[in-house]
């Protein structure tokens, strides 16, 4: 009896994936890979069923012989140890992404004289209406809301993009990438203050109130299903922010994350060049524990932001800080610098891990960019924000369209550097 194996990465099972079990049945005994979730969240999605679920959902479907659990978004594993005659799956994995993982499984077959089996991928209305189904299900404040911890708990790393409206959302929530034969993405978003206010043409002061911060996070909610996390600036007031952690718990935003700043508020990469106070451990403690008792769910994160190194209070300060914060409450801590060289950001994250093994650490790498997310995890960060990369690439392109047509009285120069329309379309779906 021949073997024939197939991956599946889906919650929900549809005509499409009956048809691949068909085809399958015809070559032999078949065998369904469950991909983990590890694999699962780098290549297409956040699972919503668990994977003992998904196992379950794959074993009770009729003609499946046998399920079992591939771990790696790559099947060189699996292949080597199941030896299969033949791997089966959609004909859509021939361009994309996901080109580089057939031709990983083309080479492992190969190795043992397996064949690939590809069957044309079933597009239909009702499968469309599944898949939508699925992500709407992801965007729920429900889902979303609780997905950092999730992802903190599973990733070595959640690397966060910085999103400032509906079509930055679309492109932290679309944008994958193969390296090395795997898929990546990003996991998460961040709404920056500069970004926001930036976006505005108006200063990050805290100027931009809640109101019109508010209006953005859910202009990117509608598009995306990524979790948000919520620059918060200084979380204004106590008596303001409650109502806000509120707010911000019920529309389905994950984490929110308050500086330890009072008075005017400036943006933390001036550092001591302009005046900034920074508040006192009692009160932003106080404020802390606030949000914390004003929270419904277990879900909502508060995560600390400590200025100490911005504001040249030395490392003592800032580690008495961080400790002082997790002991109200905070969910997390960030901590920033501006300096380039990254040695400071390593040597808190070392002394702050010495001493608490698993309060979750953000860093945001604008000033220290030389480093990389594996050095970051293996100095115990977990998160990691690319905070206004988005916003920095775009002004320049924008401005020099600006110049080009002013320069030349028509816009066909302009033209050679601009996305087709119909690219940009691509990118939004239709109901
Ligand atoms: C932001 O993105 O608004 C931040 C990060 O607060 S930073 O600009 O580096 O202070
Ligand atoms: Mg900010």
């Amino acid at each position: 009896m021949k073997t024939v194996y197939t991956c599946f990465c889906t919650d929900v099972i549809h005509e499409g994936h009956l048809n691949i079990l068909r085809e399958a049945r015809k070559y032999g005994r078949v065998v369904v890979g469950a991909l983990s979730d590890e694999a699962l969240i780098r290549y297409n999605h956040f699972p919503t069923l668990a994977l003992d679920e998904r196992v379950r959902l794959y074993a009770a479907l009729e003609g499946v012989d046998e399920v079992v659990v591939q771990d790696d978004m790559l099947y060189d594993e699996v292949i080597a140890r199941l030896t299969p005659d033949y791997v089966i799956h959609g004909d859509n994995w021939r361009e994309g992404p996901e080109a580089a993982i057939r031709a990983s499984v083309l080479a492992a077959l190969g190795r043992h004289g397996g064949t690939l089996v590809e069957v044309s991928y079933t597009r239909s209305e009702e499968t469309k209406k599944i898949d939508r189904a699925l992500k709407e299900r992801l965007a729920m404040p429900e889902y979303r809301r609780k997905r950092l911890r999730q992802l903190v708990e599973l990733c070595p790393i959640v690397k966060a993009l910085e999103v400032h409206s509906g079509l930055t959302g679309l492109i932290a929530e679309k944008t994958v990438v193969e390296r090395e034969g795997k898929l990546d993405q990003f996991d998460a978003m961040w709404v920056s203050s500069l970004c926001d206010s930036t976006a505005k043409g108006k200063p990050d002061i805290e100027l931009v109130d809640m109101s019109s911060r508010l209006r953005t996070i859910d202009d990117v909610m509608e598009v995306t299903t990524k979790p948000i996390i919520l620059d918060g600036d200084t979380g204004g007031l106590t008596e303001h922010f409650v109502y806000n952690v509120r707010t911000l718990e019920r529309m389905g935003v994950s984490a929110v994350i308050i500086e330890d700043k009072t008075g005017l508020k400036k943006n933390s990469l001036f550092g001591t060049e302009v005046e900034q106070t920074q508040d006192s451990i009692e009160s932003f403690s106080a404020k802390i524990a606030a949000g914390k008792r004003a929270q419904l769910t277990e879900d909502f994160m508060i995560i600390a932001r400590v200025e100490s190194l911005i504001l040249e209070r030395g490392m003592e300060d800032a580690l008495t800080r961080a400790f002082a914060y997790v002991g109200a409450g905070a969910d997390g801590i960030m901590i920033h610098s501006r300096k380039k060289d990254p040695s400071e950001i390593l040597e808190f994250c070392d002394k702050f891990r010495a001493a608490d093994k698993k309060t979750p650490l953000v860093v945001v790498p604008t000033a220290f960019n030389s480093v990389t997310e594996e050095e970051l995890a293996a100095h115990g960060v977990n998160i990691v924000i690319y905070a206004n990369q988005l916003t920095r690439s775009a002004f320049p392109a924008m401005q020099s369209t600006a110049v080009e047509i002013l320069r030349h009285h028509r816009a066909m120069e302009a033209d050679e550097h601009l996305m087709p329309f119909k690219d940009i379309i691509r990118l939004i779906d239709e109901l």
